[in-house]
């Protein structure tokens, strides 16, 4: 354990029982989510987990990073859950069955996966790796070794995603986001019209989100594995397409960290350079509501942005250009009564005014641990230290009130959903390092 050794005791405290979970959450080759609720491999939580185990278990770290991309398609797609072959069918839902990636010519054959994206914050991920890595030299062996896979997973979001040819990276699938049932993708998934009985009923393993939904996201996800995953059907057919601020943020954040990676291991970062340019000009083009100062999501299908704001208004802080005046105005609204003003636990994750917030709502209202860690990221880029300081603060206050929980009530701390979550445990070692 590379535990710090300027930590006070309670922050020792804090820090072994974040290490603790990490350990019985780890496979022998990768990490789940959480016990029981999660039993596979996420593609961002692994980003997340990643930057933690760097500071704990650097071997795992790498090895987490590995397990990942061996689930990597050929055309660069990386999927969001690499599934565990050894469990029982119905360990989670939905499973490989419903996906089919051994049917796809370009899906490995070694592991079964799923056939949509994460945030891509592997880049970023991979060069905290290399900033804390006590062997530069072994450290710049692995980055050389991932850095085709990193590439080439941006590549396939550059071609494959982005669907208008605006330069922005399109969601075809509200699991995309990795905030699942947020209020931004109300009006899309209201709008699908789908078909009776064309499709088993989903089996719901929880509470949340409803029933209906996952209807819908079993709807969306089977006609994506009829279309073969396309990009052809996803340019043109599929009923889902939303450009997100936050993925896109997400986008740019790994441009500028493959770029970055490319200078240490000798490639050229001018090509990664260009597409965070590309990808920079585009959100402010077309994400920003210089109106009302914030980011929407756009809806592709419709053709128009939509209302609600979320969190992933913030998303773009983590754009190191994001000009001076959108940085105020961001700062400005987290501040505001409608988050982090009305919040004791701030970020909420919708706006508290909206009619859709909901506190207890998953992604509809309460505050995580690792979209509270993307925007103290993105706010220590451009020296923002008093909103870096609050969110340092406030998100260990949660956890040393309510451990490591996968989501939090935003008023009063509450602890919601799984225990020992991952994510949660794993962004704590990264804060207190
Ligand atoms: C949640 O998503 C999965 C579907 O991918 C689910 O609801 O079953 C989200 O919180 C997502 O962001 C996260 O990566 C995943 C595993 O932690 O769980």
């Amino acid at each position: 354990m590379l535990m710090s050794a300027r930590l006070t005791g309670d922050e020792s405290a804090l820090w072994q029982a974040a290490a603790r979970v990490l350990d019985a959450n780890w496979t022998g080759t990768a990490t789940v989510p959480s016990p029981g609720l999660y039993p596979h491999q996420w593609s961002w939580d692994s980003a997340f987990v990643a930057m933690g185990l760097a500071r704990h278990r650097r071997d795992r770290a790498e090895r987490e990073l590995a397990s990942l991309f061996a689930g990597q398609w050929s055309d660069g797609l990386v999927p969001h859950i690499v599934f565990n072959g050894d469990l029982a069918r119905h360990a989670y839902f939905p499973g490989p069955e419903l996906w089919h990636s051994d049917r796809q010519a370009g899906a490995p054959n070694a592991v079964r996966t799923s056939g949509i994206v994460h945030p891509p914050l592997h880049a970023v991920a991979a060069l905290r790796l290399h900033e804390c890595a006590p062997d530069a030299e072994a450290s710049r062996a692995f980055l050389t070794r991932l850095y085709p896979l990193l590439a080439a997973q941006q590549r396939y979001l550059a071609c494959a995603r982005d669907l208008d040819g605006s330069g922005l990276v399109a969601i075809c699938h509200p699991w995309e986001s990795g905030l699942d049932n947020s209020p931004a993708w109300d009006r899309p998934l209201g709008a699908l019209e789908l078909p009776p009985r064309a499709y088993a009923p989903a089996r719901l393993p929880r509470a949340l989100p409803t029933g209906e939904d996952y209807d819908r996201y079993v709807w969306l996800v089977t006609l994506l594995r009829e279309a073969g995953y396309a990009p052809g059907y996803l340019r043109d057919e599929h009923p889902f397409a939303v450009q997100d601020p936050l993925v896109n943020a997400t986008c740019v954040a790994a441009a500028h960290a493959l770029a970055e990676i490319a200078e240490i291991i000798g490639a050229d970062p001018v090509p990664h350079r260009e597409r965070a340019a590309r990808v920079h000009d585009a959100l402010l083009a077309r994400l920003w509501d210089g109106e009302t100062g914030c980011f929407r999501a756009r809806d592709l299908r419709a053709g128009r942005p939509i209302p609600v704001v979320t969190l992933a208004t913030f998303g773009p802080l983590l754009d190191p250009e994001l000009p001076v005046p959108i940085v105020r105005n961001l700062v400005d609204l987290l501040l505001s009564a409608r988050f982090a003003g009305a919040a004791g636990y701030p970020v909420p994750t919708c706006d508290i005014q909206a009619p859709a917030f909901d506190r207890s709502g998953y992604w509809r209202g309460p505050t995580w641990v690792n979209t509270n860690w993307l925007i103290w990221h993105g706010s220590l880029a451009h020296g923002l230290t008093v909103v870096a300081d609050l969110l340092y603060g406030s998100t260990l206050r949660l956890v040393r009130q309510s451990g490591f929980r996968e989501y939090f009530d935003p008023f009063d701390g509450t602890g919601r959903g799984s225990h020992d979550y991952s994510w949660s445990a794993a962004l704590v070692l990264d804060l207190l390092a």
